[in-house]
């Protein structure tokens, strides 16, 4: 250690702190902590082990500071972002590229340099007056081909908290590293406070620098532009991933249950509020993950672990009803963070919970009353439409079994789907790997939602689910899943479903629970137990097959009407959407040709089908697959 980094330790830790962090003996990692110590000016430094003491301090600190309030039922809080703090920036959050290097026109990257300048003068004396929280994380299992080790320097027990809820506790895991530099690193602070929430959400900045694997967050609690190991590490995570030929994917990981107690795993990638956690918590299946998934090629067989170990999830719609084992865990004592809900006298509530609404409470824009308009005169809703819970997976019942198993599970089937109200059917499968990964996962298109600040239901490229966390070109992305194809032993199936499909009324054709039965019928897929029909755009199940899965799943009569009108291919959508998409990959740089020759073929093949049966193709013109 060099003696300006101990001197500065030293001097600002006390001895028990000081401790616990020389027991990590990382150079790197004391110089990260020394650095940002003078930057940030905290009156003390906390530095956490994996011990339940120090997890408990967090917690109680969270309460005695204020970031969070208890609420009647124990081990429940509430945590309140501020008003303009309540999703994810997109526009101010950007990647910090070194002088000479782009990142080409469609991401949202600035000079290094500017952006570092930029972030000290945000950061200089931030956590005066505060104390600087160090946590030690594993993304992934511990122990595991896996596991990534990870810092969190924060001056927010609200995020602190978080964490310990959602990623494994990384302390010990860190000793195994050694001296290495290897490992991901989050500053963040929360900045100037008024009643708990950030003072300045203008200056609201979330910069990551690429080439030295650290992210910069400030101004800003809400846990999407805060919590640095879900959407912003899965940004560093994705360019190591190129680097060293694996992917890390906006993705939830479950096990559907066959015949013979046969356990089938899926990966899912899904938009933000477009199915994806409700999928992974279909009834009667067990679930890994529902956000972020690493996925190696091991002996020839994709493998894929949960990065993470709790979930941050959407809340609106959560009842009795649509998501029982959830529901059941925010009604009963346990560890559980209610973010930007309704509270009356200790209670939360939220839109869609199914219970009766007070006029009056606490909520995201404080004091609330029915009827109060925000300045814009727009009137706000008792809970903020992007508001969370965060619990930890282990509170699940329905948890799989090898959750945390270090080998991860094998993938047998990958899932893509998106918010499309006009274009794809309900649920097909690719001809094969690079059809799937090009037609499906790199021509998904979902519409906007309240994940994100802006304007909701426009129809947007979102290519793999990720495209808010792709850290490089689409086109080089788009290349690493088709490399990573290559030389597989087994390969995993890929499938598209879409959840949204409308008729021309603007009725949705399918109810929620349908979902249910298309996992069931892609799993009997895997095991090669039941046909398909031949579309132009892939392969789509017959009738005579969901037929006995919706009696038997949802005990509901499937009618051919029903099935005719779900699955008819719509040709001229179907067109322009390949169109659409064929125009972004050919302004991208980097995309591989064969992009452009598998579309070329679909394109092709959907013409033909046009040309024969017309602009709307029910499944009875379509042939079962030889
Ligand atoms: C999402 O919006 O996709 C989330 C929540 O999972 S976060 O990315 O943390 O905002
Ligand atoms: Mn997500």
């Amino acid at each position: 250690m060099s003696s300006n980094i101990n001197d500065i330790l030293q001097k600002r830790l006390s001895k028990e702190n000081l401790d616990k962090l020389l027991a990590l003996s990382n150079h790197k990692l004391h110089k990260f902590v020394a650095d940002s110590i003078q930057l940030c000016n905290p009156d003390s430094v906390f530095v956490g082990t994996d011990s339940p003491e120090d997890i408990a301090y967090i917690r109680r600190k969270a309460i005695e500071l204020g970031e969070e309030a208890p609420l009647n039922i124990e081990g429940h809080t509430i945590h309140f972002d501020g008003f303009y703090d309540q999703a994810r920036d997109k526009a101010n959050t950007r990647y910090l590229v070194p002088e000479g290097q782009s990142l080409g026109a469609n991401l949202n990257w600035m000079e290094k340099k500017a952006g570092l300048d930029e972030m000290s003068d945000l950061l200089k004396d931030s956590m005066k007056g505060k104390e600087m929280l160090v946590r030690i994380f594993c993304l992934g299992p511990v122990n595991s081909p896996f596991s990534i080790s990870a810092v969190q320097l924060t001056d927010s027990t609200y995020v602190a908290h978080s964490e310990d809820l959602l990623y494994r506790s990384g302390y010990e895991q860190f000793k195994k590293i050694g001296d290495s530099p290897d490992f991901f690193r989050v500053l963040h602070s929360a900045g100037e406070l008024e009643n708990f929430v950030s003072q300045y959400p203008k200056n609201r900045r979330v910069y990551i620098d690429l080439e030295d694997e650290i992210v910069y967050s400030v101004n800003t609690q809400y846990a999407g532009n805060t919590v640095g190991f879900k959407k912003l590490c899965l940004r560093l995570a994705i360019r190591k991933a190129l680097r060293e030929g694996w992917l890390s994917e906006h993705m939830f990981v479950m096990g559907s249950h066959g015949t013979s107690g046969r356990t089938t795993y899926f990966t899912g990638a899904f938009p933000s509020f477009c199915g994806k956690t409700s999928t992974a918590m279909i009834p009667g299946e067990t679930i890994i993950g529902d956000d972020i998934a690493y996925l190696r090629k091991i002996d020839g067989v994709v493998r894929t672990v949960n990065v993470e170990s709790g979930v941050f999830g959407i809340i609106e719609d959560v009842n009795a009803k649509d998501d029982p084992l959830i529901f059941k865990i925010l009604n009963e004592p346990g560890e559980v963070i209610f973010s930007n809900v309704l509270i009356k006298d200790g209670k939360p509530y939220w839109s869609g919970d199914g219970r009766a609404h007070p006029e009056t409470g606490v909520n995201f824009s404080g004091e609330w009353r029915k009827g109060k308009k925000d300045p814009e005169g727009k009137e706000i809703p008792p809970s903020h439409k992007n508001s969370r819970y965060t619990i930890c997976l282990k509170a699940l019942a329905n948890l799989d079994p090898k959750a945390n198993d270090p080998e991860g599970v094998e993938v047998s089937g990958v899932i893509y789907g998106g918010r499309d109200s006009d274009t794809w059917v309900p649920l097909q499968q690719s001809f094969d790997w690079a059809h799937g990964v090009i037609t499906m996962g790199a021509c998904l298109e979902s519409e906007t939602t309240a994940a994100t600040i802006g304007k909701q239901g426009v129809r947007a490229f979102q290519p793999m689910s990720n495209l808010d966390f792709l850290s490089m070109p689409v086109g080089e992305y788009i290349d690493a899943h088709l490399k990573f194809g290559k030389g597989m032993k087994r390969i995993p199936p890929i499938f598209a479903v879409n959840y949204f499909l409308k008729d021309k009324d603007g009725n949705y054709l399918n109810d929620k629970k349908d979902k249910y039965v298309w996992l069931k019928w892609m799993e009997k897929r895997v095991h090669g137990e039941v046909k398909a029909l031949l579309a132009p755009t892939g392969l789509i199940p017959l009738h005579e097959d969901l037929k006995p899965l919706f009696k038997q799943v949802l005990n509901k009569d499937y009618a051919r009407e029903q099935y005719d009108q779900q699955f008819t291919i719509r040709i001229p959508e179907n067109l322009r959407k390949i169109d659409r998409i064929e125009k972004i990959f050919r302004e991208a740089p980097n995309t591989p040709s064969i992009f452009f020759e598998v579309m070329e073929q679909q394109k092709k093949r959907i013409t033909l089908a046009q040309q024969k049966f017309g602009d709307n193709i029910p499944p009875s013109a379509l042939s079962v697959e030889k």
